[in-house]
């Protein structure tokens, strides 16, 4: 038994709700046989707790909403450009800012720009859009990061972490020339929203430096990093959390972000760096790809609202409640011994689709079934982190077979209350008991690009 842990509740009250609809099982089974048993092609109004993504449904405050009637829709030099700026050189310290429409748009100028065709990108492990964007832009990527990362039951308290010795030795076998540079994530999305330490991230940035490499932080989620890292590495318990996510930033040369995540908007993102000469390449990009360069694709009032998410997500006890809420719903899991990434990440929980469902092979799609199967059950909405995640090796054309094989459940910020999480964790829970009963799933439709998008399925019978 878990044992009886002292209340907490959220640090917000509720002004504005959203009714959602309650279905039958009947017609969720309808829903998803015409969605082709993918998730991302349900509509929303047919999903009761949508736990899809974190990525562009958090709730903005009263603080934000009031920023969006502060909007400047000037087409050239917005005041909600200079806000924007002032508080990224605050917040995350770098010198020059470049809004884009949302994340892949600040991947696809910084790929474009600094990837010369043939040359590798490290990663410590790949992100969908990130990587595309890289092997778009004729980049190879290599996984660098730690094996921990790859194992579902390996306890580790930095199970992002990159391994230098994988490092190093790229750098060893393919010439530092050839290599255009090293993204971090932090926390690593596809490993479970596992963390990388101060430590990891300083010895990342000094052999790099070493040999003339670029760092780049994908700073999506990076508040929810620095607080794994305030709770868990020696000498940080006493700093804030915005302390330690500058400081982290810091042993960066450049960011893109996905301001969709931690900085509680529902669209937005930028590309930061501090080389005035890469800012005026991308400078100069923003305006073929999203907008001019003081929006980059976004309105006055989404920047005004981004600005002032990022003061609001790096209070204390707003990050605290964030990656708590999380660890209560891995918990509730955790007691049923339900298989789960472990530790509990920062923005989701994965089941371990692997061994949920362990009669259906990996080729017949056994997280995708799993996440269709949660969304028949009880109208909770997950989504896909696998085999069709993963795509396919863009040299051989045969699907790349990650390790892990997963179904994410992600919260967005402020939105779902204990009462929500205890009603998926039921769900998730009485599923298990039926398992066995699963069949797996085969593909009819496959887009080329970021195939888990809009990829159709049917039920093998
Ligand atoms: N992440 C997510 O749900 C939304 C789209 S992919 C299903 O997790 C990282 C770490 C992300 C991310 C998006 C992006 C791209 C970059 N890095 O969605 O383009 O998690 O704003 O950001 C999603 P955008």
């Amino acid at each position: 038994m878990m044992e009886k842990r002292k209340p907490w509740a959220e640090p917000y009250k509720i002004k504005v709700v959203e009714p959602v609809k309650m279905t039958t099982r009947e017609y969720r089974e309808k829903a998803i046989e015409e969605a082709g048993y993918n998730t991302f092609l349900l509509r929303s109004e047919d999903v009761y707790i949508d736990l899809l993504t974190d990525s562009g449904t958090n709730a903005m405050s009263d603080y934000q909403w009031a920023g969006m009637m502060l909007g400047d829709e000037a087409y050239a030099g917005s005041k909600n450009y200079y806000y924007l700026e002032d508080n990224v050189r605050k917040y995350y310290g770098y010198k020059y800012l470049v809004p884009t429409h949302q994340g892949r748009g600040a991947e696809h100028m910084l790929s474009q720009t600094v990837i010369k065709k043939g040359q590798f990108v490290a990663g410590n492990m790949y992100f969908t859009t990130t990587r595309l964007h890289q092997e778009l832009a004729g980049g190879k990527f290599v996984d660098v990061i730690i094996d921990e990362a790859h194992d579902p039951d390996a306890i580790h308290p930095f199970k992002g972490n990159v391994d230098l010795d994988k490092f190093e030795k790229l750098i060893k076998e393919k010439g530092a020339e050839n290599i255009a540079y090293i993204t971090v994530g932090a926390p690593v999305n596809m490993a479970g929203g596992q963390p990388v330490s101060m430590e990891n991230m300083k010895q990342v940035h000094a052999l790099a430096k070493k040999h003339n490499i670029m760092v780049v932080l994908d700073a999506t989620r990076n508040m929810e990093n620095a607080y794994f890292i305030q709770q868990r590495e020696k000498g940080y318990e006493n700093k804030t959390v915005a302390e330690i996510h500058k400081e982290f930033c810091s042993y960066s040369d450049a960011a893109t972000m996905s301001g969709k995540k931690d900085l509680l908007v529902n669209i937005g993102g930028f590309v930061a760096c501090n080389d005035y000469d890469l800012f005026q390449k991308l400078r100069n990009m923003v305006v073929v790809y999203e907008g001019l360069h003081t929006y980059g694709g976004l309105a006055g009032r989404d920047m005004e609202a981004m600005a002032r998410g990022m003061e609001e997500a790096l209070q204390e006890e707003n990050i605290s409640f964030r990656v708590k809420q999380v660890k209560y719903f891995s918990d509730l899991l955790e007691e049923e011994n339900i298989p789960i990434v472990k530790p509990a990440g920062g923005h989701a929980i994965f089941l371990n689709a692997r061994k949920f469902y362990d009669h259906i092979p990996q080729d017949e799609f056994p997280a995708q079934k799993l996440a269709a199967d949660l969304y028949v059950d009880s109208g909770v909405r997950g989504m896909e982190r696998g085999i069709v995640s993963a795509g396919r090796n863009p040299e051989t054309g045969d699907h790349n077979r990650p390790k892990l094989e997963l179904v994410r459940l992600t919260f967005p910020r402020r939105v779902y209350t204990q009462a929500h999480l205890d009603v998926a964790a039921y769900s998730v829970i009485e599923l298990y008991k039926k398992r066995h009963q699963a069949k797996g799933l085969r593909m009819v439709y496959e887009p080329p690009y970021l195939r888990f998008f809009q990829a159709r399925f049917e039920v093998i019978k």
